[in-house]
């Protein structure tokens, strides 16, 4: 399907036209925007996004890659801890997804790591069109206690999390189940956060993913109340 453009007079910079609100095939419209080291580069701060945050190596971009239906769309790495800065991918004129810096690698100087957690803490606070967070936890193991401080602070704001149990295609049936039902169970005192299972390499949960995206996306209208 050819994509249509238009400029905007005013400065000249390409938009996508807007695809019907809740389409999850505006995901695989994501394109690359701009990495930004520091708040000053973030793009305009209008319509909605949703953010991708989670561990190193927990399979975020893999997640990402996934459910836009681009191979490399954000970049994947055996190596954790090498995304450093905040990627924004544009859906349609209103609309974008964001991939954080992973958090919790190991290796990376300390110096390194509090300019990351500086960076997430004030891209958190500040940006008026963060609709919610994707996070990615592996389903094999326990949250971390940087992902609990993050669901914490989520809660804390009002801001809705959605958890991918990742590399799920690791696990049998039967573990499958159990590690959902343990999730759920763990986050029931947080009503504005829901779970899955998922698998980038097997495809599990690709099109529930989608549709969660896209309803926490919105119409990308600015202001009023998300529902
Ligand atoms: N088996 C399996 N491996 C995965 C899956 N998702 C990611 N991986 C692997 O996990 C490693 C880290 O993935 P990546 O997406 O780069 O993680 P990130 O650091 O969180 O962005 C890579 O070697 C991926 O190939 C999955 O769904 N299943
Ligand atoms: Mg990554």
């Amino acid at each position: 399907m050819p994509r249509k453009r238009y400029a905007t007079p005013s400065n000249e910079r390409l938009y996508l036209v807007k695809s019907s609100p809740s389409d999850p095939s505006l995901l695989r419209q994501a394109q690359y925007t701009l990495s930004a080291h520091l708040p000053r580069d973030w793009p305009e701060d209008r319509g909605s996004e949703v953010a991708f945050a989670g561990r190193s190596n927990v399979g975020k971009s893999s997640a990402i890659n996934a459910i836009t239906g681009h191979n490399r769309l954000a970049r994947t790495s055996k190596t954790p801890g090498r995304t450093q800065q905040i990627i924004f991918f544009t859906l349609d004129e209103d609309r974008r997804l964001v991939d954080l810096p992973g958090y919790g690698y190991a290796k990376v100087p300390v110096v390194m790591q509090q300019h990351w957690e500086k960076t997430i803490r004030r891209y958190l606070e500040e940006r008026a069109s963060l609709r919610a967070l994707i996070l990615p936890v592996d389903s094999r193991r326990e949250p971390t206690e940087l992902d609990w401080q993050l669901l914490g602070w989520c809660t804390a704001n009002q801001l809705p999390v959605h958890v991918l149990l990742t590399k799920s295609d690791k696990l049998g049936r039967g573990k499958r189940t159990q590690a959902l039902r343990l999730a759920r169970e763990s986050l029931v005192s947080m009503p504005l956060t829901s779970v899955q299972l998922f698998s980038a390499t097997q495809g599990m949960g690709l099109e529930q993913a989608r549709q969660r995206i896209m309803e926490l996306l919105g119409s990308g209208a600015q202001a009023g109340p998300t529902t």
